[in-house]
Formats: C-alpha cells, structure tokens, sequence
C-alpha cells in the first residue's frame, strides 16, 4: 500500500470525511452555506469547488525545520476553507473574504506577478499558492493554457499571528483550490513541498513544518515530519492526556517583523553552522558554499564530540563558540568574507544583516541541537513501554525543556507567553510551551484529561479574565483563544 502522503488529496461530496458527524459537521454545513451566499452576492454565481486545509499546533520541535530536523506537529481543527471559480470575463483575480474585516483584493490573472511586500495585503497569501500552483505545474511540464480569471472567496478560522499557522492554512488551501479549480491533484508530499517554498514570496524564510502537516495530517494522529525528503508518520497520542491551547493575546506579526526576528534567527543558524564547519576543519571558501545549516555541519560536531567520549553536538557549540554576542567583524575574520558577500543572493537576509545588531550564534545553535533531540526523545517516549502516568510526565518534562530553551537560548518568547505558561504549570499541566514562531502568540499545555474542564476555568480566571476587564478581547469570544484539541485531519477538495 501507498504511503498516506503519495496519495493525492482526497476530494469528497459530503463534509463527514473531514468535519465528522456531530455538532463540528453543523457549524461547517453553516459556514458552507454562508460562503455560498456571499460568493453569490459578491460574484452573483456559486463556486465550482471547494478547497480546506487546517492550522496546526506544533508540540515539539521549535525553530528547526529550516535546519533540516524533524518536527511533532498536530493539525486542529480550525482551517481555512476557500471557495473559488473559473472566471473567464476578466483576466483579474477577485479575493473575497467572508468576514468584513478584510476587504476584497484584486490582482491580475499573471502568475509572473511579483508580490509588493512593501505593502502587505492579506490577499498576498493568495498569491503565494496561485504562483506555487503555476510554477510546479510548469515544472511538471503540465499545461496552464493562458491566464484566466478567477473568482474567490475565503474563510478562516485559525486566529491570525497566533502560531497556529494561520498563514499556512491559507496558503496551503489557496494553492489547492487553485489546482483543483483547473482540474489537477497532486501527491500530498509534493504538495507539502510546492507549499513550502511557494510561501516564501511572502519573504519569511519558512521551514516546512506547517505545510507539511496541513496538507498530510490524519484523524488522530499527531506526525512526526521529516524534511528532504518531507515523510509524515503518524504518531499516536497516549490516552489520558490532552493538548489545551491558549492564546497570550500578543500577536506575532512574523511577515512583518521578519528581519529582526523570524528571518534573523534562519541568518544566525546559518552562520552558526558555518562557524562551526570552519573551526571543525573545513575550509572557508567551502563552507560557505556548502554549508546551508547546522544538520550540515551536525556530523563535524559529533565526531569532536566523540573524540571527548560524547556524542552530543552541543558539546561542540560549547567548546567552539563563544558565548557573548558575535559582532558581523568578528564572524568576518573566520570566514574571510563579507557577510553582505555570503547572503548576496538573499534579499531578505540582507535585510536582516542591516537590523542586526550582532549575533547569538553559541545560544541559537545550541537550541537547535538540542530541540532536535527532544523530538526523537518525545517520539521514543511515546512507543516506550513506560506506564500512562509516567508517559504523560516525561513528555510534560520535555515541552518544558523546550520552553526554556526558546525563551533562554532563542529568545522568541514574550512576556505574555511567560506568564500564560506559568500559569499553565501553577495549574497543574504536565508541560507547557509556546508554540509556533512565538514572540506572541500561543501556548500548548498538556493536561490530564480528567482536570481539563477545571484547568481550562483556572486559565479563563487567572489569565484572561483581567483581559476582558481592560476590553483586550470579549467575554463571548473566550472559547477562540483558550480551547482543548485533539489532532484533526489534512487538506482536503470539497465539489457539492
Ligand atoms: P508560525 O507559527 O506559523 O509562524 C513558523 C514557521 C515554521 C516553523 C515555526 C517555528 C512559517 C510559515 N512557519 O511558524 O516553519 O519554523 O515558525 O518552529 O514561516
Ligand atoms: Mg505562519
């Protein structure tokens, strides 16, 4: 049997597959009926077909996508559903959305069209996949025909700059529905790909984690996803514990801050890895060719690990970079070049280069090591035989661990992620972390299933209730930011 991920995504004439039979599978015939009627009165016809893909909650495994290091996501049950239709009138695509805060956005039917990133427009994500579908489909050899028009609509329920990949969910379900609209499938796993790197016309340097498991997510299962080539496997849960996700109510805007944070840390990896590389022996002029992140140098850093009786790579960031800040002078006399010269070919690192006041290369390099470990040790603890109880306690231990490693070493916490984590252990989770690029944005908790009502009541106390009271978010509107989740399913095509 195929692996789930050569399949391609699924397409289906009902909304059980996806939404299930319950109350979830109401709430969606309602967003469905109600996405039919505005496309109607935007566009004055019905859609042709339907795409949606969810957000997710990453468990474990911050910050190391882009280094090449597998990840333990889950999908969730909001999604970004996209409703879309061949327009053949007008050579313009015509982005609506069903909620009124986002104003329609118009752009020409051109998939060679550069997006201004100086002027972010939500549509832009839009964008990223309708030039992703193109430019695959044209490596594919697949014929695009000349441009028409396209009519489209979008609901999301992923809360945006949360770290639930919002973005993702969007891009990965515009890129289908675009896909789908000209009658095309393709496996999930190249999709996940395509998705990845189309999302990057939106200029953050994205690893693959939220594509991959938007697209590939199973009913059930949280994923361990690897990278180059992307697999997903399924992971199951241990009964008796269950994810809360709360939000800290500071949101994260990455496209927008890019070059001092999200893009900033992808920088300092970089050259990380090629520091090390060079004071492991290889030459300059060779690393900087070759050495693209610190799963590349991984190999240098464990054998002179070894040559101490470790295996650990951290022991080689310890030993080889120093730990106070590096300034761009002192990377220079290791390299022997200009840094503006290494990332010539990356508009948006130079934009990092110009914000960055200097370099944390010993702390970042030593997170990214040792978080890739967490998620192997996660993993085994999963299929160990260990009890229930002593399961759910490790696995806490080790999202605590990752916490203090993104706040400490990675420095992509915020206070309000702080306290709300804080909180979360003050009542009693087994673990909690940010999740996601953080600066903002939310956490995860782990939680016992029987105490997650009570914890959930706490949280609303201690955490949001002075929120309400200042006005930051409506008492109505709790159960948006603060809510139990169990792993939902991937993309998916929807034709009525
Ligand atoms: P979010 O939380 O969606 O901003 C980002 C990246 C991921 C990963 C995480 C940090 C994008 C689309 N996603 O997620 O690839 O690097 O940060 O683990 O940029
Ligand atoms: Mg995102």
């Amino acid at each position: 049997m195929a692996r789930h991920e050569e399949l391609p995504v699924p397409i289906y004439t009902s909304l059980e597959p996806v939404y299930g039979d319950g109350s979830q599978v109401e709430e969606a015939e309602l967003r469905f009926n109600h996405l039919k009627s505005k496309f109607q009165e935007f566009f004055g016809h019905l859609p042709d077909i339907y795409a949606r893909s969810p957000g997710r909650v990453n468990l474990i495994g911050e910050h190391i996508d882009y280094e090449g290091y597998s990840v333990l996501p889950m999908a969730i049950r909001q999604d970004t559903i996209v409703g879309i239709r061949i327009n053949h009138s007008e050579k313009i695509l015509r982005i609506a959305n069903v909620n009124d805060k986002y104003s329609m956005c118009t752009y020409p039917a051109d998939p060679e069209q550069e997006i201004d990133l100086k002027n972010h427009r939500w549509g832009h994500y839009f964008i990223c996949g309708y030039k992703g579908y193109h430019e695959y489909a044209k490596l594919k050899g697949i014929d695009v025909g000349l441009p028409v028009g396209l009519d489209i609509i979008v609901d999301g329920t992923v809360p945006t700059g949360s770290g639930l990949s919002s973005s993702a969910a969007f891009v990965c379900s515009a890129t289908i529905a675009v896909m789908a609209a000209f009658g095309v499938n393709f496996p999930k796993k190249e999709l996940a790909q395509l998705t990845c790197e189309c999302e990057r016309h939106i200029g953050t340097q994205s690893g693959g984690m939220d594509q991959a498991i938007s697209v590939m997510a199973q009913t059930g299962f949280a994923e361990l996803i690897d990278f180059n080539p992307i697999r997903a496997t399924d992971v199951q849960l241990p009964p008796g514990g269950t994810f809360v996700i709360g939000h800290s109510l500071a949101e994260s805007q990455k496209a927008v801050t890019a070059a001092t944070n999200y893009n900033n840390r992808v920088v300092e990896c970089r050259l990380a890895a090629i520091v090390l590389g060079i004071k492991l022996g290889m030459k300059p002029e060779d690393a900087i060719a070759n050495v693209k992140t610190l799963s590349d140098v991984e190999g240098l850093c464990v054998s002179f690990a070894g040559s101490r009786g470790s295996s650990d790579p951290v022991l080689a960031v310890k030993e080889l970079l120093k730990e106070e800040p590096y300034s761009a002078d002192d990377i220079e006399k290791i390299t022997e070049e200009k840094l503006e010269v290494i990332f010539a070919a990356s508009p948006s690192s130079l934009d990092v280069l110009r914000a960055a006041k200097h370099y944390k290369l010993h702390q970042r390099s030593a997170h990214v090591y040792s978080e890739a470990k967490r998620v192997h040790a996660f993993k085994d603890t999963v299929t160990s035989n260990l009890s229930d109880e002593e399961m759910l306690k490790k696995l806490g231990d080790l999202m605590n661990d990752s916490h203090y490693s993104c706040s400490v070493l990675y420095e992509c916490s915020c206070p309000e992620l702080e306290e709300l984590v804080k909180t979360c252990r003050d009542n009693g989770a087994l673990g909690a972390r940010l999740t996601g690029a953080g600066w903002g944005g939310c956490a995860v908790a782990l939680v016992k299933e029987s105490l997650v009502p009570q914890f959930i009541l706490n949280l609303k106390e201690q955490f949001y209730q002075s929120r309400i009271d200042k006005g930051v978010i409506k008492k109505t509107d709790l159960g948006l930011y603060v809510f139990a989740s169990k792993p939902s399913s991937g993309a998916a095509i929807f034709k009525f």
